[in-house]
């Protein structure tokens, strides 16, 4: 048995989805499974056994820190949503496993597989040491805010390095604030509704042609920093949401006076350095 209706041509066999027991893996997995026969779950064992499986799921428990686990995750993949790693800022041990060591074996592992295209979790926060509301696009230089941010722009290069080296396409979405609706002043600007997000993973999965593509994942705010119309354009990507019907209830929802209210990084200025 399998996700597709008799009706819907399956775009893909078997679509990876990594970080799968994460909130985005859990809020994505209903809209993957209309694009698949298969769906190849992925996440640490723990997390993993929590998850309800639907028929045609595959549940694969997998550290992405683990190079010859990645080989075996990839096996007959035909595209990969990565959205395994750490998601926060912190000390540099786990995110060097997880995201670097991590997003290296992933893409190694895609190479040996044939692998074709992988849309990679990047973030917002490569660029979060911009001041808030100054107007960005991916031609901007990277800004990180800290290990993290650092991190994600190195799995960008990745990216850029395995399409001009192995033709593997990647689409690296730099999300903003991906929940179901905007919890703070900064979100007005930053957030992506859980709908957009659908909608963007399903352009960055079947639009023709991406090479290596870097956008922005924000949804339609009035008050967004990030104008990537003409690659959303590209993509075919068209928000639907705008967090200012939230802004009567959320604009004087403000972090502490400094960078974290002056930087577009907000909350993720104010952790760290990690001297002990
Ligand atoms: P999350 O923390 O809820 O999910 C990440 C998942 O990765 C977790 O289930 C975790 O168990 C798994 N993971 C961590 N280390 C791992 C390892 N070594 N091996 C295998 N799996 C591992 O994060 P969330 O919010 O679902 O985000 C998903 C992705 O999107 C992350 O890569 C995050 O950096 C990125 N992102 C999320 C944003 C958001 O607004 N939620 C904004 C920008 C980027
Ligand atoms: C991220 O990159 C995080 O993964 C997410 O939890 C949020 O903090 C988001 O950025 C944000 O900037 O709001």
């Amino acid at each position: 048995m399998n996700h597709l209706s008799a009706a819907a041509p399956p775009v893909f066999s078997t679509l990876l989805l990594t970080g799968a027991a994460g909130m985005l893996g859990r809020a994505v997995a209903p809209g993957l499974r209309r694009l698949c026969q298969r769906l190849r779950l992925s996440d640490l064992p723990a997390p993993l056994a929590t998850l309800p499986l639907q028929p045609g799921d595959e549940a694969c428990p997998a550290d992405l820190a683990d190079a010859e686990a990645m080989n075996a995750l990839l096996h007959g993949v035909q595209a990969v949503v990565h959205l395994g790693g750490v998601s926060q800022e912190g000390p540099f041990a786990p995110i060097l496993a997880a995201n670097l060591a991590g997003t290296t074996h992933l893409y190694e592992a895609a190479r040996r597989a044939g692998t074709r295209r992988i849309v990679f979790a990047s973030s917002n926060h490569v660029t979060g040491g911009y001041p808030q509301g100054q107007n960005l696009t991916t031609a901007d230089a990277p800004r990180p805010d800290g290990f993290y941010g650092a991190s994600k722009l190195y799995g960008e290069g990745l990216a850029a390095l395995y399409w001009q080296r192995y033709g593997i396409e990647s689409v690296c979405l730099r999300i903003g604030s991906a929940t179901a609706e905007p919890t703070d002043a900064r979100a007005l600007a930053t957030w992506l509704s859980l709908r957009d997000l659908q909608q963007l993973l399903h352009c960055a999965l079947t639009a023709p042609r991406v090479g290596c593509t870097v956008a922005y994942g924000c949804s339609a705010n009035k008050r967004r920093w990030w104008h990537d119309e003409a690659t959303w354009a590209r993509l075919g990507y068209a928000p639907q949401d705008n967090a200012e019907a939230w802004a009567a209830q959320l604009q004087d929802l403000l972090l502490p006076e400094g960078p974290q209210r002056e930087l577009q990084g907000g909350s993720f200025l104010g952790i760290g350095p990690f001297d002990h």
